[in-house]
């Protein structure tokens, strides 16, 4: 067998077909952990689930473009590509005609696959610019909230996400590791783009070894390594905030801050200082204050409080944490409480978000640019902040608020689709259902037939990564890597590339979509500009006939040692933050001036709807955590061997206190019925007392299977609210949701996404 070299968003492996027909993969023996998920690809590459040739469906076939409340339940038609590909594009022409370039949705969002040239979101983009432009999407469901936010408190989000304090520096100096949600390592296998060499696992065993003291604080206990000095805070979901608080005020009435920091490094203290005190609302945010919402114990905050003023104390807050309602005050408040302790820009001190929710956060790789596609200029400035598309397509001409402005959702004849999983990713899918009728014509771009693909009027399906030729790598990368072609398409499967290709053929601007290269002559192109603009560095990088056969390129390395705003620190003048201050803002006169009560002027407890303390919480009395998986990224390849055997009696697990199971008469491995007034699922029960009482936790990622109103197959996205974390940021708040569960007794519904829909072949 010859195995070749490839790379996807869980690391780089090589693969190749054996005699038996059956993909086999090797990890890189050189990546000190690879990740589990490579387990998934051999049973999905051939899997029934991959969608064979184009399809349009029936309803839309017959009746033509419409909003229509089919969509979901209605019978696919096959047609040969010249067929499929005439009609979409006499109807692309027909909405950009009738309603112009902006009725067209081309958001996309999505984490595609690993390859720089063929990424599905960078095609269909560079496709819709060259089309006339499109209404586009800002910001992800990953960190929308925090992208908004920090702008304001620190002056840039990129510096947070791309240039936190390395692993290296926090293992040498860290003392007290203060974190909010862990550091999960089941995340940390992947980065978009790809990981080469996955290093955290290795740097999270180190601090072990160092015995650092961790103080993890969340309701699971397996959001950290079990190894080493940690002690588990299981606070009440939500809650972090308040907890942090407690901690904010301990120090003050304990002076314990530091002062002259906060002066030269921060502006609006003192105002946020009131606040703690409960200058402005009567109520002292004090250790006892904070005891009652988080249910951890008075003294133990207090202690804490006083260990990180007495260590050398590194904050981290996990993208999770900002994912909920009020997302922007975790952030903020641990902002404030680093800046109040006065170790930031100091080796091993300070704060850091995103460790654990990504492989680069902290990694030693490189923030090097490799090869991309151009995606050219969207002549059409009309977006919307990434997780109103059910609003945007159910209240056109409807107003929202976003970052201090008030924007109008426009009215969307078109969505297009490609390399995202909205029936994955988007809250309250019961209401997108409703929004996902709205359009005249949905088209996706799919290697499956997965909730979305099923929702779509035009199904183009789409190649995998192993069927076709590209490079990769992802931020803060070891490696670029030749991702060399594996298998022959699946059926009549094509790239996004040559589908878009062929739309642009035939709306007229082939020529300038292609530039005339095939998709090797591409990869050749856009590496070799990369490679002159290299050489102009002075970096020599390999010929691309050297840098293919060799199968990856180890990218010019930097200093591993990294710390957060050190220059900052340094001279704060010099290097001022791009702040209306210059400095830390502690209290944003920018964000207060937008008046939301929502999102205040400074960081604060607001009480959320989905919360433990809450009213809703008498008919709905558990937190349900719908994290990211530990068996799949996402939702891709959930029909994969290590997804499936996640699963328990066919469904996504449900992790259970055995209090609360005990209480409802469920066993483990019973299949329950997990449910609010938005919708309901099936899951598999899992008892354990890995989580706190009152908590339990489901996956997203299961691929969505509704049988009415009810998921059978466990998709958490059936409970969540489609509520924003604020009118600041309109992120997504998918996080956590109330929800009450009892034992389904009976034979439960049988999971149908495994098979492919019913397509009518002509
Ligand atoms: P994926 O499952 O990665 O989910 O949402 P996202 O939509 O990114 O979807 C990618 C899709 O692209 C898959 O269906 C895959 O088959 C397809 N695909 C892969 N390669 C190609 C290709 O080359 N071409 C084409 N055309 N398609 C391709 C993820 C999103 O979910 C994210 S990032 C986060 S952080 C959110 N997290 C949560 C959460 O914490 N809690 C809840 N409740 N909900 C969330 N949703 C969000």
């Amino acid at each position: 067998m010859t195995f070749r070299p490839t790379t996807s968003h869980w690391g780089a492996f090589s693969a190749d077909i054996g005699a038996d027909g059956r993909l086999q993969v090797a990890a890189d023996p050189d990546d000190p952990s690879p990740s589990p998920l490579l387990g998934n690809l051999p049973d999905s590459l051939r899997h029934p689930t991959r969608v064979t040739a184009p399809a349009v469906r029936r309803g839309w076939l017959e009746h033509g473009p419409g909003p229509d409340s089919s969509r979901g339940n209605d019978e696919f038609v096959e047609l040969g590509w010249d067929e499929a590909l005439d009609l979409l594009a006499a109807e692309l022409r027909r909405v950009r005609d009738d309603h112009g370039n902006k009725a067209v949705f081309g958001g996309s969002y999505g984490w595609a696959s690993a390859g720089r040239f063929h990424h599905a979101q960078s095609q269909l983009r560079r496709f819709l610019n060259l089309f006339g432009g499109f209404t586009s999407s800002r910001h992800t469901y990953s960190n929308g909230t925090s992208a908004v936010v920090l702008p304001h408190i620190v002056g840039s989000a990129d510096d947070v996400f791309r240039n936190g304090s390395s692993w290296p520096t926090i293992v040498k100096n860290t003392e007290l590791l203060v974190a909010f949600g862990g550091v999960p390592e089941k995340n940390v296998f992947v980065t978009p783009g790809g990981v080469s060499r996955h290093h955290t696992p290795g740097f999270l065993a180190r601090l072990a070894e160092r015995d650092v003291d961790i103080a993890l604080i969340s309701p699971l206990r397996d959001d950290f390594p079990a190894a080493g000095a940690v002690q588990w805070y299981p606070i009440r979901p939500a809650t972090d905030t308040a907890l942090m608080l407690g901690l904010a005020h301990t120090l003050v009435v304990e002076d314990l801050h530091d002062r002259s920091f906060l002066d030269r490094y921060c502006a609006g203290y003192d105002e946020f200082e009131q606040y703690l005190l409960g200058m402005e609302d009567g109520v002292p945010k004090d250790a006892e204050w904070a005891s009652h919402i988080t249910e951890i114990p008075v003294g133990e905050i207090v202690s804490l409080a006083r260990k990180m003023a007495s260590s050398r104390t590194f904050i981290t807050v996990t993208w999770s944490l900002q994912r909920i309602e009020h997302g922007e005050q975790p952030v903020w408040t641990a902002i404030a409480l680093a800046a109040m302790l006065g170790q930031i820009g100091l080796p091993g001190g300070g704060f850091g978000h995103g460790y654990g929710s990504m492989g680069d956060s902290g990694d030693i790789g490189p923030d090097f640019h490799v090869p991309f596609l151009s995606q050219g200029v969207n002549p059409v400035d009309e977006f919307i902040p990434v997780a109103r598309i059910a609003d945007m397509l159910l209240n056109p001409g409807g107003c929202y608020d976003f970052d201090g402005a008030v924007r109008t959702f426009p009215d969307i004849r078109l969505v297009y689709w490609a390399g995202g999983n909205p029936f994955h990713h988007h809250q309250d899918l019961n209401k997108l259902r409703n929004a996902f009728a709205r359009p005249d014509t949905v088209v996706v771009h799919e290697p499956y037939w997965t909730a979305t693909a099923r929702h779509a009027d035009f199904v183009l399906p789409a190649t995998t990564p192993l069927e076709r030729e590209d490079f990769g790598s992802g931020r803060r990368d070891t490696h670029l890597v030749a991702m060399h072609q594996v298998a022959q398409p699946y059926g009549q499967a094509r790239s996004d590339h040559v589908i878009l290709a062929g739309l642009a053929e035939r709306l007229g601007f082939g020529e300038r979509f292609t530039e005339g290269r095939s998709p090797r002559a591409w990869l050749e192109h856009l590496y070799g500009s990369w490679r002159k603009n290299l050489a102009a560095a002075g970096v020599a990088a390999p010929s691309f006939a050297e840098f293919w056969s060799s199968g990856s390129y180890p990218l010019p390395s930097e200093e591993p040692d990294r710390t957060l705003f050190e220059t900052f620190r340094q001279d704060p003048e010099a290097n001022r933050l791009h702040t209306p201050s210059g400095k830390i803002e502690i209290t944003s006169a920018v964000i207060k001036s937008f008046g939301y009560e929502d999102c205040l002027g400074h960081p604060a407890w607001l009480e959320p709807v989905e919360w433990l303390g809450g009213a809703r919480a008498e008919n709905f009395p558990l937190q349900l955590i719908a994290n990211q998986p530990r068996t799949r990224l996402h939702s891709q390849l959930d029909v994969g061997s290590v997804s499936q055997f996640g699963k328990v009696a066919g469904r996504e697990a449900i992790r259970i206190h055995p209090a609360d199971a005990a209480s409802r008469g469920i066993e483990d491995g019973d299949v329950v019925r997990v449910f609010n007034d938005r919708g309901a699922c099936l899951a598999g029960a899992v008892v354990t007392s890995a989580l706190r009482p009152g908590v339990v936790q489901l996956p997203t990622g299961a691929w969505f299977d509704p049988h009415g109103s009810l998921c059978v197959h466990g998709n958490p996205n059936v409970l969540t609210a489609d509520r924003p974390t604020s009118r600041l940021s309109q992120g997504c708040a998918g996080q956590l949701v109330l929800v009450e569960l009892e034992r389904f007794d009976g034979t439960p519904p049988p999971v149908t996404v495994g098979s492919p829909p019913d397509v009518i072949k002509r």
